[in-house]
């Protein structure tokens, strides 16, 4: 990406360090004027917000954080000065993929680590091989073969589901599943069985498989208890896997402690660290909050975006999360934007390949819509009613719709529960974008 930012000389286009607050359309001149917290001011016709899906962080979460004494951060603003763990006692909430990664990461450079758990994470080993000369030169041989293929795969990987449940009997299904799992990558996951996110059974199945290989690497029943999902809770994949290396084994270094606060919540943050519903205090020098972010809408909810009539893109997304093709809002005309609700890019996706299938798709539509001397484009009320149907369609056969994590928003109080993420597929989602561009951007008003 450096290569392309330097090789398209697009470094004097950007400028760093700048906060948007406010953006406002005016309908008369069919334009948009962009304030920052610097306090510049832009006058635009069109406005893309590329903020990004996992951006605006979940920082407040606890009564008290003022008070503590020691250093309290969430990982999006990890400190970038040295940060010195060694003899500290450190405490982090939060066991997702970020979680995950700083508690297998720091465990041997704390003092004492204190891992706060609420629900446990289905995990797969991550191989991260090390790959020398003649491996890349395998890799770059495929250029084009990936070129063509990753575009149209179910996630933008180069992978895709290969093996179908029902036409293999029960062994051959555990060998496919072992075979896959020692690959450690997301393929068991992205590339196994797509039967696991519609059907409860095959998805018990994968589960159980899963489950099975945590147990077997904890040698404490008390850590399996609380750190291995249990049947029922909810299926493997229905919310992102996080990949890693050696961290259940972590939870067996004597410095190590789980803490469940599943049915004994973190109560508030005190100057010595945190207390619990019960009053135990765990004293802390260091909390990290991997609590994750508000996904997909939460970045553009934070910059006042008021479109046509002043309609506010936050209190709208307050009541219903709603977009056109994921890049889109009706009420708010000339206004794009990538990694957005209800598109691939707002979780179940490779970030590269659909950030540019949706760049691509935008730069065309503002390039068409000039050529044809128009000024304005917007989502239709049917348009977008259409899209939105589409995409619930899709998402309530999906597993995934009933579990609770961040792909369906149930991470943000009071957060409208929808499937964030278009889970027809990025080839699929494609198509459907290209073909509402083939037929003169069908769903949306041009003037
Ligand atoms: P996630 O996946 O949203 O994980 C957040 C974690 O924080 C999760 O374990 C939560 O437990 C936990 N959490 C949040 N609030 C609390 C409270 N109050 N008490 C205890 N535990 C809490 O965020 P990540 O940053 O790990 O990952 C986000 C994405 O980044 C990831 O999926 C990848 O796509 C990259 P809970 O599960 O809600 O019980």
């Amino acid at each position: 990406m450096h290569y392309i930012t330097d090789r398209l000389d697009l470094r004097r286009d950007i400028r760093f360090s700048t906060t948007v607050s406010s953006a406002e359309y005016d309908a008369g001149r069919g334009r948009w004027t962009v304030r920052t917290v610097q306090g510049d001011l832009y006058d635009v016709q069109f406005l893309i917000g590329c903020t990004g899906m996992l951006s605006a962080p979940l920082e407040n979460r606890f009564p008290g954080q003022a008070s503590f004494r020691g250093r309290m951060f969430h990982t999006a603003r990890w400190p970038r000065e040295n940060l010195d763990l060694a003899g500290r006692r450190v405490g982090v909430i939060g066991i997702g993929a970020t979680g995950i990664q700083v508690i297998q990461t720091i465990a041997d450079q704390v003092g004492a680590l204190t891992v706060f758990v609420r629900t446990p994470q289905y995990v797969l080993p991550m191989k991260n091989p090390k790959y020398g000369p003649e491996d890349e030169r395998l890799y770059k041989a495929r250029f084009d073969e990936l070129k063509a293929n990753l575009p149209h795969t179910f996630t933008g990987f180069e992978y895709d589901f290969r093996h179908v449940w029902a036409d293999l009997t029960p062994e051959q299904r555990l060998a496919v599943l072992e075979e896959i799992h020692a690959d450690g990558s997301l393929k068991l996951w992205l590339a196994s069985f797509a039967e696991m996110f519609f059907d409860e059974a095959v998805s018990e199945e994968i589960s159980e498989f899963v489950r099975g290989k945590m147990r077997a690497r904890l040698k404490d029943p008390a850590l399996i208890d609380l750190l291995v999902p249990k049947p029922g809770d909810y299926g493997f994949g229905t919310h992102r896997v996080p990949l890693e290396t050696n961290y259940l084994e972590v939870y067996h270094r004597p410095n190590v402690t789980a803490v469940s606060v599943r049915d004994n919540p973190i109560a508030e943050i005190v100057p010595d660290g945190i207390r619990l519903a019960d009053g135990t205090v765990h004293e802390l020098d260091v909390i990290i909050m991997a609590t994750g972010f508000d996904a997909g809408s939460g970045a553009l909810s934070r910059i006042d975006i008021r479109g046509r009539d002043n309609r506010s893109l936050a209190e709208e997304w307050r009541r219903d999360i709603r977009t056109t093709y994921g890049m889109a809002k009706e009420g708010f005309p000339n206004l794009f934007m990538t990694g957005a609700p209800l598109a691939p890019s707002a979780a179940l996706c490779n970030m590269t390949t659909c950030l540019q299938q949706q760049t691509e798709w935008i730069s065309r539509c503002i390039n068409a819509l000039r050529a044809s001397g128009k000024a304005v484009i917007e989502p239709t009320v049917e348009g977008e009613e259409a899209w939105v149907r589409h995409h619930d369609e899709v998402a309530d056969q999906n597993l995934i719709s009933r579990t609770n994590s961040w792909y369906v928003g149930a991470n943000v109080p009071g957060k409208p529960r929808r499937v964030l993420s278009y889970t027809g597929g990025v080839g699929t989602y494609r198509r459907k974008c290209d073909e509402a561009a083939q037929d003169g951007y069908r769903g949306f008003a041009i003037a």
